[in-house]
């Protein structure tokens, strides 16, 4: 029995107007997770609206029922409840105004229990996802072909298709009950690894382009310049795919990826492997996040960003 999907099942059945909302520069889990989240109230008969602060990037757009997503701020309208999907705190969400609702926060990352008044945060899952197919059991909601597709596209896309470290064996487990429910494994990974336009295989092109290592091969630095995007026409594109190409490499520990933003500050992606702690440096530049995915952001010059960060990463037991 979980308590806490158990307790959030019972407030939602009982409310009757839902909002819905996941984090800024939304990715696979959170959307999947919150359009599945979205068709299993809306079988309940409830009124739900998904509204999300920021716009995703393909292939996110190419969701099935993505239309449904509106966005803005969900204040003034009056909800009985809202649902913070894969956000570890509310401002994760870009929302404001949230406390004057009943707020429901469901997440797998570590976070300081937040000030919500129903908070289910379980790090040992692999996706929101996963956490979202358990709760449609206490929800009493039957499991539809394209619910078990966007369950199963968060679980994939968290997991990198099932590569990461935080892939387990109960995400192998609820994803052969979501294959078992329709979910289509090849149509799955199409929309998400096989979905490219030309201008983005370009666009990785060039940006690999600026690939250099250090310290015999254990550190890797990435560029992406604002001109890269200028020149194809693209805007604030995807670009964990790129990171995973350079993480790929033998012997690297750690890449850091330096975007340069419209105004020409940084900002900084780190990506690890293994014991190289990202989180740990990107606290150093005043930003944070995991052990194996953290950033920041810079106004340095780029050279000067790549020196400092060098110098750190030499001090780091890679
Ligand atoms: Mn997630």
């Amino acid at each position: 029995m979980n308590r806490e999907a158990k307790e959030i099942a019972e407030k939602l059945k009982k409310s009757r107007k839902i909002a819905i909302t996941s984090h800024i520069r939304p990715d696979g889990d959170s959307i999947g997770s919150g359009l599945a989240l979205y068709l299993m109230l809306k079988k309940m008969g409830k009124e739900v609206r998904y509204v999300n602060k920021d716009i995703p990037q393909p292939p996110l757009t190419y969701f099935p029922h993505y239309d449904v997503i509106e966005f803005g701020d969900i204040y003034p309208q009056e909800f009985d409840v809202v649902v913070l999907i894969e956000c570890s705190t509310e401002e994760r969400s870009g929302q404001k105004n949230l406390d004057r609702y009943f707020r429901i926060l469901i997440d797998h990352h570590l976070s300081n229990e937040e000030e919500v008044e129903l908070n289910w945060v379980d790090p040992e899952e692999s996706a929101v996802a996963i956490m979202i197919y358990e709760l449609a059991f206490y929800l009493g909601v039957e499991i539809d072909k394209e619910i078990a597709t966007l369950l199963y596209s968060g679980i994939v896309s968290d997991t990198g298709g099932f590569r990461f470290t935080n892939v387990n064996s109960k995400a192998f487990k609820v994803s052969a009950e979501l294959v078992e429910k329709g979910a289509d494994p090849v149509k799955v990974n199409r929309l998400l690894f096989e979905n490219y336009t030309p201008e983005k295989v370009k666009l990785i092109s060039k940006v690999l382009g600026t690939l250099e290592t250090f310290l015999d091969d254990k550190v890797a630095f990435i560029t992406m310049h604002k001109k890269f995007l200028d020149e194809l026409n693209l805007k604030d594109v995807e670009t964990e795919d790129i990171v995973t190409i350079v993480r790929s490499i033998r012997k690297v520990k750690i890449v850091a990826f330096l975007k340069e933003n419209d105004d020409g500050s940084y900002r900084v992606s780190l990506r690890s492997r293994d014991n190289a702690d990202s989180s740990k440096i990107a606290e150093k530049f005043g930003g944070g996040g995991h052990l194996h995915a953290a950033g920041f952001y810079s106004n340095k010059k780029i050279h000067t960003i790549k020196q400092i960060l060098l110098k750190e990463f030499e001090k780091l037991d890679l």
